[in-house]
């Protein structure tokens, strides 16, 4: 059993609906703000989740980063230490679709040599006559850049749970990699 500490930032265009995913991921059901108040920078949200068919946990220190270009130097700052990011875009709006390559190429700029992963996520399925961006584009994107791909709607609280398990078991299965890898180094080495 482990209890492990990972950083995610949640990254995409303003309005696509980030803060709305962390609120309703670390508050469970009824945390949807459904009043706009533009995120300033960024804002942290704890959530712990049990890896499934597991004893393992995973603390997740969400940082809820704001989608308004004139805070990306600032950003790059907080996103350095991250161990993992989520790039939000919204189904019904092409643009922070395409826009989603340009916060790819942004954290990998702050990242460094870290060794982290992600997911890319389609928010607002509950306006499925308004959608723009098909689930097979979303796919091909993710799997062309090996990224998890998930579609939620942070208005119904759909989705949003299967994305922090995929994450969390991530998580942990790498972490065990890394250990084992580290033991056989110093094995060798005996
Ligand atoms: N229909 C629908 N609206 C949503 C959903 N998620 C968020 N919204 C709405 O979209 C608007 C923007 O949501 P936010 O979560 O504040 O967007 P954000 O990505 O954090 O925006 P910035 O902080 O400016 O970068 C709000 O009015 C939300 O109520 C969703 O799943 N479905
Ligand atoms: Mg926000």
């Amino acid at each position: 059993m482990v209890l492990l500490h990972g950083k995610l930032v949640v990254v995409g265009d303003m309005t696509v609906g980030k803060t709305a995913i962390c609120h309703v991921a670390g508050n469970e059901a009824t945390a949807y703000p459904k009043t706009y108040n533009c995120t300033n920078l960024a804002d942290l949200v704890l959530k712990q989740i049990r890896v499934p068919d597991s004893d393992d946990t995973v603390e997740f220190f969400l940082f809820d980063s704001s989608g308004n270009s004139v805070y990306l130097d600032a950003l790059r700052d907080v996103w350095v230490t991250m161990d993992m990011y989520c790039i939000v875009y919204d189904v019904t709006n092409r643009s922070s679709f395409k826009n989603c390559a340009m916060w790819l190429e942004q954290l990998s700029q702050s990242r460094g040599d870290h060794n982290i992963f992600g997911v890319l996520v389609g928010n607002k399925i509950d306006k499925e006559n308004h959608r723009v961006v098909s689930t097979q584009e979303g796919k091909q994107l993710a799997t062309s850049r090996k990224m998890g791909f998930f579609e939620c709607s942070a208005k119904d609280n759909k989705g949003i749970g299967e994305i922090f398990k995929y994450l969390a078991s991530e998580f942990v299965t790498r972490y065990r990699t890394r250990i084992r890898t580290l033991e056989k180094m110093a094995r060798d080495n005996y």
